[in-house]
């Protein structure tokens, strides 16, 4: 292997050689520790060592980096004590994610690496929002993302590229070019020749490298870490190297041809370093055994450190408690007299002064969404924003909803505020990952943070198909770490996202379509909050109680005066996650006959899961089962005659009948 030291000195070299050596010495030992069943399996780095090592040593500590599961030596260049990385394997509390994560699959602010998901594709842009706060700060800084090859067949690849690319951020893509995903060899994962071609088509540089020569990385990086800087754009690395153990400990590697290893071998990035060391007298033999001798040392004091590590002793408390950060609630802003100087205005224009007073407020506050900016969005609630924000902070986006929503985490990252409009709610399946498994579940397993509000333009009754009306709530409320937000009038539409954008969680902000122009009432001036997680009585009643939300809380209002002879008690949830079960449970004893009332179809809907907590907890209460209306389990139709059926508006009058009749 030729290496080319440039103007490294001497010392520089000894140090990059002990950097390598150290992951590839902590998993020999590891290899030993899994042999006598003292530790769980890992995915090895061993042969690919050169690429976490050469990439650490290039990048400033504040720089962060999104590494995937064979980087070791992106935790150990950040020099993250050693015990503490043998508590996170082992599952320990004092690990860095409480035994809450595997192996690699944790993350530490302090060290600035963010954590992957099992998913691998996403950790690539979330680097993509940690560049761009360091464009917007003006700040000579990249970020850093990791991916194998198999990994750049996920649509998340692709993405996260093009974004970088459209919108010039300072970021490095390193794709690690292994020859294979699990058993997948690179001729069934991609057909053009190189990976690194792939950057011509995103309109952006790519080099490809020998990933097993450390000096060749650490040159190529720290060219192209300045190239990204100075230009303001990415760039794409591939480097090519080996695996030279299974996908995972106890895997096997059956499918590789055994020569593929003797050649590799030869070709080590450890044992070549130390071959050039020793020819060019920077390291003599003796010198080599000290150091292996003096990491040995280290490893096995570390390690005693790390088995002597307390048992975990579960607490639900403090795993329930640790799902969500807690909000610094702003008490004034929840006390201001909202009767005092309203305005009448229409449900969409209390979302858009929301969003407006917020951008006021919080000059971190960054809005994302198709078509926002100059057009003002498909509903046009942001008309008018980026004449007076900037096109910095109302970024049109490219249709990209995975990356975008990675964007906003990595933006979370570096303490900006996003707020990110889906241009109709039915289009986050294509974000759904993101929101599911890294903004929802980030905090619990390693206390990032997410601040993320995603705006959910949702709901039928506008002849608009199965695409553009879904009201697709349930699939939020079940993933614990999200908040879920569904306000039914104007003033509540804004003091609530006022409310989520204050709120350091990720929250999912529905907003029926149909209300937008629909709808008018009292909007307070002021910036004010409504509290995430508080019910709202509309009207109180003796007779039966209807439960709802959203478009539900008019239909019932509807039903209400349509029969005057019947007193309802109308309950307007407003938060679906957390639900507020004291008001729930005021609703249910005003009347002790419960409708619950949602647009959203009726298996698995926020109903059923209602229904179920009452018979639990208020059976005592009632007098009659406890009744749902939802609409019908079928996807939304478009014609206007079967949307109306579909609808469970369409069947409230006979469901109240059937409740006052029991
Ligand atoms: C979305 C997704 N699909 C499948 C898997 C299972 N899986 C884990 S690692 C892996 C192979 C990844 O290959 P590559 O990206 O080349 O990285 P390498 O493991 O070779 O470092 C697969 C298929 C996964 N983790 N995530």
């Amino acid at each position: 292997m030729l290496y080319d030291r440039k103007a490294l000195t001497n010392e520089e070299l000894i140090q990059l050689y002990h950097h390598l050596l150290l992951p590839r010495m902590i998993e020999e030992k590891m290899l030993v520790l899994l042999r006598q069943g003292k530790i769980s399996k890992w995915f090895s780095g061993i042969g690919q060592e050169a690429i976490s090592v050469g990439v650490m040593q290039a990048l400033q500590h504040d720089e962060w980096v999104m590494p995937l599961h064979r980087n070791l030596g992106v935790f150990t260049g950040r020099e993250m004590p050693l015990s503490k990385l043998f508590m996170q394997w082992q599952g320990s509390k004092d690990g860095y994610s409480k035994g809450r994560e595997r192996s690699f699959h944790f993350g530490s602010a302090a060290h600035h690496i963010c954590g992957m998901i099992s998913h691998l594709g996403p950790q690539l842009s979330i680097a993509n929002g940690a560049a761009l706060a360091h464009k917007l700060r003006k700040e000579n800084k990249v970020a850093l993302a990791f991916t194998g090859d198999g990994g750049t067949s996920e649509g998340d690849f692709h993405e996260a590229l093009n974004v970088a690319a459209v919108w010039d951020l300072p970021v490095i893509f390193v794709i690690e070019n292994n020859g294979y995903g699990l058993s997948t060899p690179t001729n069934e994962q991609y057909r053009c020749d190189s990976l690194v071609d792939k950057a011509k088509g995103y309109g952006i540089e790519g080099i490809k490298i020998d990933g097993n020569n450390i000096l060749t990385v650490l040159d190529t990086i720290r060219g192209i870490r300045n190239y990204c800087i100075e230009n303001q754009k990415p760039y794409l690395i591939e480097c090519i190297t080996f695996r030279m153990r299974g996908h995972e400990e106890a895997s096997g590697t059956k499918y590789v041809p055994p020569h593929l290893f003797d050649e590799w071998k030869k070709k080590d990035p450890v044992e070549n370093f130390e071959f050039f060391l020793l020819g060019t007298g920077v390291l003599d033999e003796a010198t080599i055994a000290q150091k292996k001798a003096g990491i040995k040392k280290y490893i096995e004091e570390e390690l005693a450190i790390g088995f002597n590590a307390d048992e975990i002793v579960p607490d639900i408390e403090e795993e329930v408690a640790d799902v969500y950060m807690s909000p610094t609630l702003n008490r004034q802003l929840l006390t201001v007299d909202r009767k005092q100087s309203t305005v009448d205005k229409r449900f969409i224009d209390g979302i858009k002064e929301g969003l407006h007073q917020s951008m006021e407020q919080h000059e971190n506050l960054i809005l994302m969404g198709q078509d926002i900016a100059a057009y003002g969005g498909a509903f046009k609630i942001t008309e008018g924003f980026v004449q007076q924000f900037g096109k910095d902070r109302v970024r049109n986006t490219p249709l990209c909803e995975s990356a975008i929503v990675g964007t906003c985490l990595g933006l979370s990252l570096e303490g900006f505020k996003t707020v990110m409009e889906m241009q109709f709610g039915d289009f986050v399946t294509v974000g759904f990952n993101q929101i599911i498994n890294n903004l929802a579940k980030i905090y619990y397993r390693w206390g990032q943070h997410a601040d993320v509000v995603i705006r959910m333009p949702c709901g039928g009754g506008v002849g608009a198909g199965p695409f553009h009306s879904q009201t697709n709530e349930a699939w939020f409320v079940h993933t614990p770490g999200l908040k879920v937000v569904y306000p039914s009038t104007p003033g509540d539409a804004k003091g609530l996202l006022i409310a989520a954008i204050n709120d350091p969680n990720p929250v999912m902000f529905f907003e029926h379509k149909a209300l937008y122009r629909s709808i008018s009432g009292a909007v307070p001036e002021a910036y004010y909050e409504i509290e995430i997680g508080k019910a709202r009585t509309v009207q109180h009643g003796a007779d039966i109680t209807i439960i709802t939300y959203g478009a539900g809380v008019h239909w019932a209002m509807d039903c209400a005066l349509k029969h005057p002879d019947i007193a309802m008690e109308i309950l307007d949830l407003r938060t679906l996650l957390p639900l507020d079960y004291e008001a729930i449970r005021a609703a249910v004893a005003a009347t002790g006959k419960v409708l619950i009332l949602h647009e959203d179809n009726l298996t698995g809907g926020i109903g059923g899961e209602i229904s179920a907590w009452i018979s639990e907890h208020c059976f005592e209460l009632l007098d009659a089962p406890v009744i749902r209306c939802a609409s019908l389990d079928t996807p939304i139709p478009f014609n206007i005659v079967l949307e109306q059926q579909y609808m469970a508006k369409s069947r409230l009058d006979a469901v109240v009948r059937k409740l006052m009749s029991y």
